[in-house]
């Protein structure tokens, strides 16, 4: 495979779906403490109130990581961990958690004490309740609640940290305004644009924020997440085709599928989020689509969203087939998506694997936006157990994560500038409203003894990042 030897090889978390410590040291709630006591919300009945612990062991996950020789690890910081909020006079007033601060500086300094690099995400979903109290991602101002997080997190970390996302997933936050995900509300198209423009805005305030207060040279980028499509077959019409079906920025926003002709925003579209950051400008078909639901952009707004980035990273975990022509019962746009075979391959959430979406997928980001570009998450959820030789034998896993290294292999060969692989996840984890029934960890977690058993894929994935490194 063709991974040169300055490679990142890491891993995935994040804070709400590992740390548990939901009330501890000061913590204020987050809308997934509020939103998973909600009857019904999870599939489970459950809550990351305890989650992995992580926040008691992290040292033990660390080891783990040491252990399986990365050399990066993405993790991600509790915002209501750092900083609490009240409202006096109508103005909102952050303050500051030591405590939370420590908790990182404790991970960070006991990451590097190992040979491991953090690389930071700053807002992986678990909002300060307080700040949705005042209207979270609908209001506007959080592009300033935003610049002061980051400036804080800026000050404290980058001494030590180059490496920083500023919102993971943006398309998965709306979510939360579509009904399945935390705050659970449900909002209008018109509602929903508006919510990813002050998204893009606070993420350019988060990379300015960041940038002013550095203490070295940093690299700040966004970890999108989207459907990694494909040309059905090797031919130049379904090469064409593909490339149509990537500008395609409609879509049915339950089924993660592009449509055109259907009048509602992709969810996760690329285009529509990562044009703004790096070209300054939203696709013009948008305007032409959504007309008046589009949301009203003050003077400013698109250089503040287009502060320039130094990397793009994508979460990535399935795609669709895309041939030439088009289907009925949709616009012709000169392509669609081939239906799966009955007995596609799937995940245990039932995701179909799709490997060629690490593939033409990266070209084409890479292609776009001319940035180097980093695999932020990819993997797949399994029904794994431990045996009763006392070991997790998830050999899916494993032939999943090399179908995707080898097609990721052939994109970077076909010029794709992709520098680095983050596996989700480490641990067995919180799969928001999913609960604990989706197992996505290398490390098997049992969750009422909270013994982690690292998978066989764990050891496997050891021996590709050694082989890697001493070619
Ligand atoms: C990502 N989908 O979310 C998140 O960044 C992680 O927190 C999460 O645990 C991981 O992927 C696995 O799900 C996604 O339904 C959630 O297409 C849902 C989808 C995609 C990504």
């Amino acid at each position: 495979m063709n991974f040169n030897k300055n490679f990142i090889w890491g891993c995935a978390t994040s804070s709400y779906q590992i740390e548990g410590a939901a009330n501890e040291d000061g913590k204020s709630p987050s809308i997934w403490d509020t939103f998973t006591k909600q009857p019904f919300a999870i599939h489970d009945g459950t809550s990351g109130d305890v989650a992995c612990d992580h926040y008691h062991r992290y040292k033990e996950d660390v080891q783990l990581l040491k252990n399986l020789g990365v050399n990066a690890y993405r993790f991600s910081l509790s915002w209501p961990r750092l900083i609490s909020y009240t409202c006096e006079k109508g103005v909102i007033k952050g303050t500051v958690n030591e405590k939370g601060f420590e908790f990182y500086n404790n991970l960070i300094d006991e990451l590097l004490k190992n040979g491991i690099e953090p690389w930071i995400t700053l807002y992986h979903w678990d909002l300060p309740q307080a700040l949705e109290d005042y209207g979270g991602w609908r209001n506007r101002d959080i592009m300033n609640w935003s610049y002061d997080y980051a400036a804080e997190v800026a000050k404290r970390f980058s001494d030590r940290v180059t490496h920083f996302f500023t919102i993971n997933e943006m398309p998965m936050v709306l979510a939360g305004y579509i009904g399945w995900a935390a705050p659970g509300l449900n909002c209008t198209q018109k509602d929903h644009l508006k919510i990813i423009h002050n998204m893009l805005l606070s993420h350019g305030m988060m990379n300015r924020a960041l940038h002013a207060n550095a203490k070295k040279d940093i690299q700040v980028g966004c970890a999108h997440n989207g459907l990694g499509h494909f040309p059905a077959t090797d031919s130049k019409e379904d090469y064409d085709a593909f490339v149509k079906a990537m500008n395609c920025i409609e879509g049915n926003p339950n089924a993660y599928a592009p449509m055109p002709g259907s009048g509602k925003i992709q969810m996760d579209s690329l285009i529509y989020y990562l044009d703004p950051i790096h070209f300054g400008k939203y696709p013009e078909q948008a305007f032409e689509i959504f007309k008046d639901q589009m949301p009203e952009i003050k003077e400013g707004d698109m250089e503040i969203i287009s502060t320039p980035t130094e990397i793009q990273a994508i979460n990535i975990y399935e795609g669709r087939p895309i041939a030439s022509g088009s289907a009925p019962g949709v616009k012709d746009d000169g392509w669609h998506i081939v239906p799966f075979k009955p007995g596609k391959d799937i995940t245990a959430a039932k995701w179909p694997i799709t490997p060629k979406s690490m593939n033409y997928y990266f070209k084409f980001i890479s292609d776009r936006y001319k940035k180097p570009v980093y695999v932020s998450e990819n993997g797949m959820s399994n029904a794994d157990i431990v045996s009763a030789d006392g070991k997790c034998h998830d050999s899916q896993r494993i032939d999943f994560t090399s179908k995707y290294f080898e097609e990721l292999s052939k994109g970077i060969e076909s010029g794709a500038d992709v520098r680095g692989y983050f596996h989700w996840s480490l641990l067995d984890n919180f799969e928001w409203h999913h609960g604990y029934n989706e197992r996505f960890g290398l490390v098997h977690v049992d969750y009422e003894t909270l013994k982690r058993t690292p998978k066989d894929s764990y050891y496997w994935y050891k021996e590709i990042i050694a082989e890697s490194r001493n070619k």
